[in-house]
């Protein structure tokens, strides 16, 4: 199989899930690294239009949206499979990558983790303490139902590895270094749950820059 090259900004959270997964199929990859503005020049909007990252290259194959991204993967290195076959563990690991997708990435991450780590650390910003309040209770919903949906299992959906794992691994980490993070998952299942993703090696060996890891 031959190597796959992701750009992507080291430390970003999408970035980091294809990364983990690359590293959990024993899959060949190459991180062409961009700077945070590098997500919108005019190189990457040829690759990415919506000026995000992670993308792809496999060979002449492209393709963006981390989901879609984890999916090919899996179809292209299918053991161990990421997803589940009985129905409702389906239903459980999509509705699990969709509450990252559409409330905890935009409405808790962006606004909690940018306001205290990466625009402090990468652009120098002062956090907008007002913004952060006002992300509070999306990061309450968040944070609940999320812990709620994994309950007492290993993994968020069963007793194995899905995408919803690595969806969300990434994210609960970053967001975790945040007092509000740190607060939120203080002595819940998702507390535990992260612990035991963060022993895997895939986490260990895509962390992310030592300047956004320290605590805020
Ligand atoms: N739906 C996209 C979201 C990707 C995304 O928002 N990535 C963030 C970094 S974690 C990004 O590109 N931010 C750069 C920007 O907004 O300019 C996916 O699943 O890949």
């Amino acid at each position: 199989m031959s190597e796959i090259v992701i750009y992507g900004v080291p430390g970003s959270p999408f970035v980091r899930t294809v990364q983990m997964g690359l590293d959990e199929k024993r899959a060949p990859y190459r991180l062409d690294a961009l700077q945070p503005a590098g997500s919108k020049s005019q190189d990457h909007l040829n690759r990415h239009p919506f000026g995000r990252v992670p993308v792809i290259d496999h060979d002449d194959y492209r393709l963006y949206e981390t989901q879609a991204i984890l999916r090919y993967l899996d179809a292209s290195f299918p053991e161990p499979s990421w997803q589940p076959r009985e129905p409702r563990a389906i239903g459980r690991m999509n509705q699990i990558i969709g509450i990252n997708d559409w409330y905890f990435f935009p409405k808790v991450a962006a606004v909690i983790v940018f306001n205290r780590i990466v625009g402090p650390v990468l652009m120098g910003r002062t956090p907008d303490e007002a913004a952060i309040a006002e992300a509070m209770p999306m990061a309450r919903i968040c944070i609940g139902e999320l812990n709620r949906l994994l309950g007492d299992q290993r993994f968020m959906v069963g007793d194995r590895l899905s995408i919803a794992d690595l969806m969300l691994a990434p994210q609960l980490d970053f967001f975790a270094d945040t007092r509000e993070g740190a607060e939120l998952m203080r002595a819940t299942a998702l507390a535990g749950w992260l612990a035991r993703m963060n022993e895997r090696p895939s986490m260990q060996r895509t962390q992310r820059p030592e300047n956004l890891r320290q605590a805020a």
